[in-house]
């Protein structure tokens, strides 16, 4: 059972936060508005089902929490660009994560990358945790039968995928003449809370430390920047799209954590306006 009124612990915690809140978000406001003259965009970039569109849907909202469906998986099928508030032209950039779509796509984006088009590319990873495009796991080419068994392969497999995708970026941000940043953000804390040491070493250490550390080392310090960051967008079971629940959410993951973690993204956000305004 929930400790009475811990709900409303919950809202005024969010609440008296609430202008620190805004604050962070309007100061990454006022630095995307600022680009009004400069061509440069931030590019959303990851596999399928991660979370990229609920990303960018958040940074450049407002989300309508009544009418809006984030939870709903709709997978992206063209080249997403959204423009933000107050600024009809476009600034940030998503292209579709499923690996049939990212053909097309995505070539043009890397070669972006390299002529230095992105002033920050936000890489998502999800700890394995993507959304199958759609219909049952039992349809889907890696089931054999057992689904505890085809949940620990799909993780397996969408995390060698993500290394994958950062190699392939780390390709192009490596030849970039121009000041960048690249932020790896592992989204769906939700679903792996309670595993933070296995997810850090996953992520600081392993295939990803050492790719990403490769691209740290051949760079400028003034002039490449990486940071970290994990976050939950929204709390939400890891379900199919024939509603088969494939994970629960982390036990005692609840919406404080949820928006702390996205407050901390916002803080390394304005962290890196901060850096590309050093010169
Ligand atoms: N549990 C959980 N679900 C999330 C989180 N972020 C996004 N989702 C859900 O994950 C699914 C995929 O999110 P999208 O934003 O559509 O993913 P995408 O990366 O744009 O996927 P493509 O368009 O196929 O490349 C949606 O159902 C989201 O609601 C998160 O932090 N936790
Ligand atoms: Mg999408």
């Amino acid at each position: 059972m929930p400790e009475p009124g811990l709900g409303w612990q919950i809202l005024n915690w969010v609440w008296d936060r609430k202008d620190e809140i805004a604050g962070g978000l309007a100061r990454i406001y006022a630095w995307f508005r600022g680009w009004a003259d400069a061509p440069r965009g931030i590019l959303i970039i990851g596999p399928g089902g991660t979370g990229k569109t609920t990303l960018a849907r958040l940074l450049t909202g407002p989300v309508d929490w009544v009418r809006d469906t984030l939870w709903e998986y709709s997978e992206s099928i063209g080249i997403e660009r959204y423009p933000l508030p107050g600024d009809p032209r476009t600034r940030i950039v998503v292209p579709p994560g499923q690996a049939h779509r990212r053909a097309g796509a995505w070539s043009e984006l890397q070669a972006d990358i390299a002529a230095g088009r992105y002033r920050g590319v936000i890489l998502l990873a999800a700890y394995g945790y993507h959304d199958l495009a759609e219909g049952s796991y039992k349809n889907h080419p890696g089931y054999r039968g057992n689904k505890a068994e085809f949940v620990e392969a799909h993780l397996a497999s969408c995390r060698a995928d993500e290394v994958r995708i950062l190699r392939s970026v780390t390709e192009y941000v490596r030849v970039c003449p121009e000041k960048m940043w690249l932020l790896t953000l592992v989204t769906k804390q939700d679903l792996w809370a309670g595993g933070e040491k296995a997810v850090a070493d996953h992520y600081r250490g392993g295939d990803w430390g050492a790719a990403v550390g490769e691209l740290v080392a051949a760079k400028d310090p003034r002039r490449f920047r990486h940071e970290h960051a994990a976050a939950s967008l929204l709390i939400r079971a890891f379900e199919t799209a024939a509603g088969e629940s494939l994970a629960k959410n982390a036990e005692g993951y609840d919406h404080k954590a949820q928006v702390t973690s996205v407050r901390r993204v916002i803080e390394v956000l304005d962290g890196l306006r901060l850096w590309e305004a050093e010169t």
